[in-house]
């Protein structure tokens, strides 16, 4: 594609040739880069504006809410308020689904977290924003229900990396692309077209912290990746931001793999399905990586709640193959 190609044009160039069309899928990502520029500038200035620290409240899932958290859900709600071909939204910050459209042209479901690693705002480091896209079958009033669909569903799915650049990154099934926000001029412009994840990689990121909580089979991967083995390129280094989707965004490009496993206080790790783990899984497999949940694809797992939690190991496909053969044999 030509230098200096803005993500409209690419969508128009994609959507011309999928499924959905140029218009739906302009319709659902505008507002998703709409957003992503809006939160750029909001993280960008928070602590001169006063909006760091908590805003004083739980999320649905008992995190102590930040206010970017807040700001964060709000401006992506703001994005779609418009988007008359997006139902409803499900975000980590919403205990329900929100209606956002009763048009029969609303034909999409929106699974978000607005606002990846709050842990980082108050300390300057890299934050996210994920977004999934699945398909409404039906019209007439919104169920919460229609959002338990697997994530082999999803027909559109990215993040936007708030990070030492503003990436927006996007699959609509058939390849990655990352479009990097030009502030001077308000555009995310084309900068790693077809991004393809390396078969393998020498880089973890986990938690491990918590490593003693883990089960046996994930601690025995973390000993196999800090063994010293030369041959085989270890010991791998551990890279953790605290927000997956720059870590995620480290091993779509050079190899590796992020994991948060399960232990016995929360035996399905601390990341949702629905809004962080399945669309992240949808672009690494689009990139030719994997995501699994240690004991299959991720993807191939059907939500019974909005807000449920999964184990995840995503990233390189030989990194993710062997943290399941570790799993498997314990
Ligand atoms: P959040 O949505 O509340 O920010 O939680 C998700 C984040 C991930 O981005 C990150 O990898 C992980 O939680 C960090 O958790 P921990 O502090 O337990 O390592
Ligand atoms: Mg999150």
């Amino acid at each position: 594609m030509a230098a200096g190609t803005t993500l409209g044009r690419h969508l128009m160039e994609e959507g011309s040739w999928r499924k959905d069309g140029a218009d739906d899928l302009r319709a659902l990502l505008e507002p998703v880069a709409l957003a992503g520029k809006i939160l750029a500038r909001e993280v960008d200035q928070a602590a001169l504006a006063g909006k760091l620290g908590l805003a004083g409240d739980q999320n649905a899932t008992g995190d102590m809410q930040k206010k970017l958290d807040v700001i964060g859900n709000e401006i992506v709600m703001d994005a779609f308020s418009g988007c008359s071909v997006v139902a409803g939204i499900a975000s980590e910050e919403l205990e329900e689904a929100v209606i956002m459209s009763t048009s029969d042209d609303a034909r999409y479901l929106l699974c978000t977290d607005p606002l990846d690693g709050s842990s980082n705002t108050d300390v300057n480091a890299p934050l996210g924003t994920i977004f999934g896209i699945l398909r409404r079958g039906r019209t007439g009033e919104l169920s919460g229900e229609e959002f338990l669909q697997k994530g082999s569903e999803l027909v559109c799915a990215g993040y936007v990396l708030y990070g030492t650049s503003t990436v927006l990154v996007y699959t609509v099934g058939a390849g990655v692309h990352g479009f990097t926000l030009d502030k001077g001029v308000g555009e995310f412009v084309l900068t790693h077209e077809d991004i393809r994840c390396p078969e393998k990689g020498a880089v973890y990121s986990a938690n491990v912290g918590r490593h003693k909580d883990w089960e046996a089979g994930v601690r025995k991967y973390l000993d196999y990746v800090t063994d010293k083995d030369k041959p085989s390129g270890r010991p791998h280094s551990l890279r953790y931001t605290g927000a997956l989707v720059a870590d995620l965004h480290r091993c779509l490009l050079d190899g590796g793999m992020y994991f948060y496993p399960g232990d016995p206080g929360s035996p399905n790790g601390k990341l949702r399905l629905l809004y962080e783990c399945a669309p992240l899984a949808c672009v690494a497999e689009q990139a030719g990586g994997a995501a699994s949940t240690g004991r299959g694809r991720l993807l191939d797992v059907v939500p019974e709640a909005i807000h449920q939690r999964t184990p995840i190991a995503i990233g390189s496909v030989e990194n993710v193959a062997l943290f399941e053969r570790f799993v498997a044999e314990e």
